[in-house]
């Protein structure tokens, strides 16, 4: 069996999904997904420019052999754009495998463990009671978690995971006007002053039962990281996320020395490497990476391997730069991981999402019950992709209020 060609699609509804398809010479395809949210044209640079013309010829079958050539074989080792573009041709070929066996993908790594995959949903809010409005529209649709970002009073209402708008739940961060980012501004003492207060009134408003997750987005020193998850130890979070930036992971030490709140990171990790000291010193509860950026699934199952060796639980990235592609593929590990914990999940769920990527995976009660269908249990329509082409966009950048540049 061989692969005879492969095509990368660049665009969507709203979105600048990078869609890989891999045919062979026996009829079947499998798609993979590498979006680099606000880098799409590099991980799609890297598909066809180096890649897709060392893939023809070769059997698709022989995933495993296929990851080490392009891991190994690109010598400079990892970082985000080679690991999406790996990770698409990784998801595609686990497509085209567990089509050949007939089977939907989970079975190939040892069969359902749960019925379905709890998820949570973002609630935003300019301030605190349009978030409180937002957390109940989530409950009311079934959620049994929600991540909750809100305004903060004193610091301007453009701020990370925060929408301005009332009723809008869904809070996109990408800026279609160009790729020149806009400025935000960052104050860490009124956050501090205010987050704690506003977490344990959500508590107290919507139970014990409630799913609480917090996402610091990075911009804590590890000190008032410490003192941060110290404070809010009370409101029992699920999670808090990101609370410092990962790259010096012993600052996790301090956190964990001074409070017991679970924490999650990882979703800009890309590889076992980067989740190696967190996960084997327990210094996490969560661990976040997404199967587009880290490799695909032969690399993510092999870091939720070793989590589950630790007592972490996945919880992988799930924002709405993710393509149906690979959510569905994280809803194939997701049912299978004996150490699943909890799934990040945006998928836009709009019509012209669902005509680009057919899918049998369905969303009850909080919960995703992952496809029977041979494969990831997802398509993609080439007419309708017809209809999209690349926009360029950016994220925003931070700076504090005497200008100098902080972590988005
Ligand atoms: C999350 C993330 C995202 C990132 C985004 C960057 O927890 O979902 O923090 O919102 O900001 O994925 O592209
Ligand atoms: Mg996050």
């Amino acid at each position: 069996m061989k692969i005879t060609d492969a095509k990368v699609f660049v665009g969507g509804p709203g979105k600048n999904y990078v869609t890989l398809k891999i045919m062979t010479d026996q009829g079947v395809y499998g798609l993979g997904d590498a979006t680099l949210n606000n880098r799409e044209t590099l991980p799609a640079a890297y598909l066809k420019d180096y890649l897709i013309p060392n893939l023809i010829g070769r059997d698709p079958r022989n995933s495993e052999d296929i990851w080490q050539f392009m891991y190994r074989g690109a010598y400079f080792r990892r970082g985000p754009i080679a690991m999406a573009a790996f990770g698409a041709i990784d998801m595609a070929l686990w497509d085209i495998k567990a089509k050949l066996a007939g089977m939907p993908l989970y079975q190939l790594f040892g069969g359902k463990s749960r019925e379905g995959a709890m998820v949570y949903a973002h609630a935003t809010g300019a301030n605190l009671e349009g978030l409180m409005d937002s957390i109940a529209h989530y409950v009311e649709a079934g959620y049994k978690a929600v991540r909750v970002q809100c305004g903060i009073p004193g610091m301007p209402a453009e701020s990370y995971g925060v929408a301005s708008a009332k009723e809008d739940h869904k809070h996109f961060i990408t800026d279609f006007s160009g790729i020149r980012p806009k400025e935000e501004i960052w104050d860490t003492d009124r956050y501090l002053n205010y987050m704690p207060g506003a977490l344990a009134e959500i508590r107290d408003r919507f139970g014990s039962e409630l799913k609480i997750l917090h996402d610091v987005h990075h911009r804590l020193l590890p000190r008032e990281a410490a003192e941060f998850a110290k404070a809010v130890e009370p409101v029992k979070l699920y999670w808090l996320e990101d609370p410092t930036p990962a790259d010096d992971q012993n600052a996790i030490k301090l956190i964990r020395q001074h409070s017991t709140v679970p924490i999650a990171i990882g979703e800009v990790f890309n590889s076992i490497w980067d989740c190696q000291q967190l996960i084997e010193q327990e210094l996490i509860d969560y661990i976040r990476v997404a199967v587009t950026y880290a490799g695909g699934i032969t690399h993510v199952k092999r870091i939720v391997d070793l989590a589950g060796l630790h007592h972490v639980k996945t919880g992988f990235h799930g924002a709405p730069s993710h393509s149906p592609v690979s959510m569905a593929a994280q809803a194939h590990l997701n049912a299978w991981a004996p150490n699943f914990g909890i799934q990040e999940y945006l998928v836009l769920g709009t019509p012209e999402c669902d005509a680009l990527f057919p899918s049998n995976h369905q969303m009850i009660n909080g919960m995703v019950i992952v496809s029977d269908e041979p494969g990831l249990g997802v398509d993609f329509n080439e007419e309708e992709a017809q209809r999209y082409s690349y926009k360029p966009g950016s994220h925003p950048v931070v700076r504090l209020e005497d200008g100098t540049l902080w972590n988005y």
